[in-house]
């Protein structure tokens, strides 16, 4: 691995922590509210995120005087394919309530966080989570994050439970091999206890993939079906298509080079989809996997956080000669690429037979956030089906829960559990709502310039009147919002992106597929919130009008174009630039 001069303070940091040690235990072990900046960079490998609640920084300073910070960290769970057994499901709601805000935020890489723990509570959330078998261990940090599969445990001849086992095999051999989590997390702190990781005492951990100072930056993979690509798998870093044939996996379609993140201000960052980079034998998986990270590894720029993802080595080096370079890691040639792109997606929502016999059950959770508000009480539900019913628990990347493992007479006991705590059934939302989705944006994430998870059901409140008044109600269209440019929402791909711009003003993208294979472009730059519905009006009428047989939004804004579309719509020249390439 090459050490070079320039490298990022993130770097420094990271080569500096001793294997992901950095003053974590001495800081726990002090009763300020806060970790010192570096800490905090270190801590991001265990999965915690240290923020502050934006709210409290606002109402602090509208006295007039200094913005003040309640420290609150947000702890990421790992949870690859986003299975999940009933009794860490209890768990989780009970860890939610006894350390953190009261809430679980289901993500749409199918994990669970924790939002509002106070530092105080860190160790007792830790230990809680590893003695029901959970880790947050680089669900965050720049190692290979969680690996996502769906998770709908469908009739189709066991080829989702095939990707969920290479899930959790890839997820497995690119965890850090540092015994730093073990040593923080579950070694007595304190005067008494003896510290084994004193300042320069290098333990001699090895990290046979990663190296001492890690990745350049994150580093997502997914695996995924041409026909449900529930998990959106080409925004990732590596995706894996698996080609069916005669019933089972006959190969795997690799693409390469998927990320969203953007900084409007820099024109050398853009979000881009993956490419197709080679087709696989399926016993090649890992070993492709494993030359892909590393050339990341290698290569990848460590100088400038910002253009430090896969997808800016590809684009600086061509297709080409990064497919040489993986199959010199690789020690073989790749299989040429097919062309093969996503088709389809499911929501997987509602009543399904399960593979094996019984039922499972889609449940819709608004973005993600499992809570009880007011007469909507869902976590209560899901805590009484729970203990009743003690189904399996699959988290889904359009951060909903599937209910597994249930028989036919509990079918009716569900339906009532939900109906009494006030949960409407997944069958009674729009197609629009269960297709769109927003990023946690305020007033947690330190990022965010404008509301997101917040806002968004009131937008589609909006919108569903207006779908339903231009006959298109049964229509899926998928809407992502997020709070900043960085596209955690996935808002880019989406036939309606909507992304925070600046104060309470998002920029609208248009024209993404359904099934996630097309990038959209920029429509609005700067549209104030209360303007965004009546921006998108027009936009919907000219569809209902003018859509073909069977065409989606996003298809139809595609085959329109900015500037047809501006015409039909009476609007004024399509905004030039930043539109995704
Ligand atoms: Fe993300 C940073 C939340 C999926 C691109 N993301 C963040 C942070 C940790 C903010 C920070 O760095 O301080 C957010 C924490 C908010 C909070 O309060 O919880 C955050 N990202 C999320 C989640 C929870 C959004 C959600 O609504 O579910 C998702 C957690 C996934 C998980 O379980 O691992 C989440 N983030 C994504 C995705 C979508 C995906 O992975 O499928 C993307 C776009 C794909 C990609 O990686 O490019 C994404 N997040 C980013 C970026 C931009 C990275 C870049 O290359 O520029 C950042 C900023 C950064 O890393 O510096 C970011
Ligand atoms: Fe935060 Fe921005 Fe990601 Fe939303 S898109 S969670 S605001 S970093």
């Amino acid at each position: 691995m090459h050490e070079e001069k320039g490298w990022s303070k993130v770097e420094n940091i990271k080569r500096e922590s001793n294997y992901l040690r950095g003053n974590i235990r001495e800081e726990l072990a002090q009763p300020s509210p806060a970790f010192a900046e570096e800490t905090a960079n270190v801590l991001k490998h265990h999965g915690i995120y240290q923020q502050d609640d934006r709210d409290y920084r606002v109402r602090s300073s509208q006295g007039g005087g200094p913005d003040q910070r309640r420290w609150i960290m947000m702890v990421r769970v790992k949870i690859p394919g986003g299975r999940l057994t009933t009794l860490q499901w209890l768990a989780l709601l009970e860890f939610a309530d006894r350390f953190g805000n009261g809430t679980l935020r289901i993500t749409n890489r199918q994990d669970i966080q924790f939002h509002g723990v106070p530092k105080a509570y860190l160790r007792d959330l830790m230990a809680g989570l590893n003695r029901v078998g959970l880790t947050t261990l680089g669900a965050c940090g720049d190692v290979v994050r969680n690996v996502v599969s769906c998770p709908a445990p469908l009739e189709d001849g066991g080829i989702r439970d095939e990707l969920y086992r290479q899930a959790q095999r890839l997820t497995e051999h690119f965890l850090p091999r540092s015994q730093a989590y073990k040593e923080v997390w579950t070694e007595p702190t304190g005067a008494d206890s003896a510290p084994a990781h004193l300042p320069g005492n290098d333990l001699g951990d090895e990290e046979p993939i990663y190296g001492r100072n890690y990745l350049p930056r994150k580093f997502k993979i997914a695996l995924t079906l041409a026909e449900d690509n529930c998990v959106d798998a080409l925004t990732n870093d590596l995706a894996f298509e698996a080609i069916v044939e005669s019933g089972s996996i006959a190969a795997y379609h690799v693409l390469a080079g998927g990320g969203l993140g953007m900084s409007p201000g820099d024109a050398s960052t853009f979000p881009a989809l993956a490419q197709p980079l080679a087709t696989v034998a399926p016993g090649e998986l890992l070993p492709v996997a494993e030359a892909v990270v590393k050339v990341f590894r290698d290569f990848g720029n460590r100088n400038n956080r910002r253009r430090a993802r896969l997808k800016y080595l590809i684009a600086d080096w061509g297709l080409e000669k990064f497919r040489e370079v993986v199959e010199e890691y690789l020690g073989r040639p790749l299989g040429p690429p097919r062309e093969f792109l996503p088709v389809g997606i499911d929501t997987h929502l509602g009543w399904f037979r399960q593979r094996g016999g019984g039922w499972f059950y889609g449940l819709f959770v608004e973005n993600g956030r499992v809570c009880d508000r007011s007469e909507i009480r869902l976590k209560t539900a899901l805590k009484v089906i729970a203990e009743r019913l003690r189904p399996g628990i699959r988290l889904t990347p359009l951060m909903d829960i599937l209910l597994t493992e249930l028989s036919e007479n509990q079918r009716s006991e569900l339906e009532h559990i939900l109906a009494d705590h006030g949960v409407s059934r997944s069958e009674e939302r729009s197609p629009l709502r269960a297709h769109s989705g927003a990023c946690v944006g305020l007033p947690t994430c330190g990022l965010a310039i404008t509301e997101s998870e917040r806002l968004l059901p009131r937008i589609l409140d909006q919108l569903e009147t207006v779908c339903r008044h231009l006959g298109l109600q049964d229509l899926p269209l998928c809407v992502h919002m997020t709070g900043c440019p960085n596209g955690c929402g996935r808002p880019y791909n989406a036939e309606i992106g909507l992304v925070g711009r600046g104060k309470d003003k998002y920029a609208i993208y248009l024209g993404g597929s359904p099934a996630g294979s097309r990038l959209g472009y920029l429509w609005e730059r700067l549209t104030p919130a209360e303007q965004i519905v009546p921006a998108l009006v027009p936009l919907l009428g000219a569809f209902a009008q003018h859509r073909q047989d069977g065409e989606y939004f996003g298809d139809f804004c595609a085959r329109m174009g900015p500037e047809a579309l501006r015409q039909l719509t009476g609007g004024s020249a399509p905004v030039l630039g930043e539109t995704p390439s």
